[in-house]
């Protein structure tokens, strides 16, 4: 069985770069908006979907990625802001560390109370060290975190946390500056993590145009992650990727 992860590692070794849209799981209350954005997602041939984040403000996560799962053709992958954003309708879910910050139950308490669930529902689990870099602005999961982001200038501090993140045995490593935020993770920044490590680097969080996704490859992301943009010009989906697939 090919798994996502297997999925994303072969990618990285053809040197195809990968595009993933997030959606808000807070979509699943308007129904129609959240079909055109996932037809729209896979009519423009991204290549995960993503559902998770920070904060939910409705009940309906699992009815939310079911939605999801029915109207698209690409692998649902779980990016859960909690133990609770979990569901039988997804193929994987990335069991995510927060390598950045030093919240004990970011870095293994939610796991504990998460792995019973994980291993019941038969998700893949991709272990996946997330780094929350500053992106100009607190962010939701700055705040619901508590934790103190990499600054946005100190390439030396990500690529040293990632090496760690290597080192313990993680098998992605995901450089954040948070959903809606000012800024992206600079391209030297992912360069820097690039040249320390070897495994599969995913890069989200205020990339709002083809340019800045491209740039972000370049520098040796492996799958980006694009959210607010989408939310705001659906559109906007099918020139993002043309230039992460260029
Ligand atoms: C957030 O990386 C994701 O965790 C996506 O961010 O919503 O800013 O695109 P945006």
């Amino acid at each position: 069985m090919t798994t996502v992860l297997h999925r994303i590692e072969q990618a990285r070794q053809d040197c195809e770069k990968l595009l993933a849209v997030l959606i808000d799981p807070d979509f699943g209350q308007d129904e129609a908006r959240l079909e055109r954005t996932v037809q729209q997602a896979c009519m423009a041939k991204a290549d995960l979907l993503f559902v998770g984040g920070s904060l939910l403000t409705s009940a309906a996560f699992d009815h939310c990625v079911q939605l999801v799962r029915r109207w698209s053709d690409r692998p649902v992958v779980l990016f859960p802001g909690s133990p609770a954003q979990l569901s039988r309708h997804a193929d994987a879910v990335l069991f995510l560390s927060l390598i950045s910050g030093r919240n004990p139950e970011l870095l293994i308490g939610h796991h504990v109370t998460a792995a019973p669930t994980v291993k019941a529902l038969g998700l893949e689990a991709i272990p996946t060290g997330y780094m929350l870099i500053d992106g100009g602005k607190p962010t939701t999961v700055s705040y619901v975190s508590q934790t103190l982001p990499i600054p946005h200038d100190k390439p030396g501090i990500a690529a040293a946390t990632a090496l760690a993140g290597e080192l313990l045995g993680l098998r992605a490593i995901y450089m954040d500056t948070g959903s809606g935020a000012a800024r992206s993770v600079s391209a030297a920044m992912v360069a820097a993590v690039r040249a320390h490590v070897d495994l599969p680097i995913i890069v989200g969080g205020g990339i709002r145009d083809g340019e800045t996704a491209r740039a972000l490859c370049d520098a040796g992301a492996d799958l980006v992650v694009v959210g607010t943009a989408f939310e705001e010009d659906p559109d906007l989906i099918f020139a993002m990727s043309e230039a992460v697939h260029r």
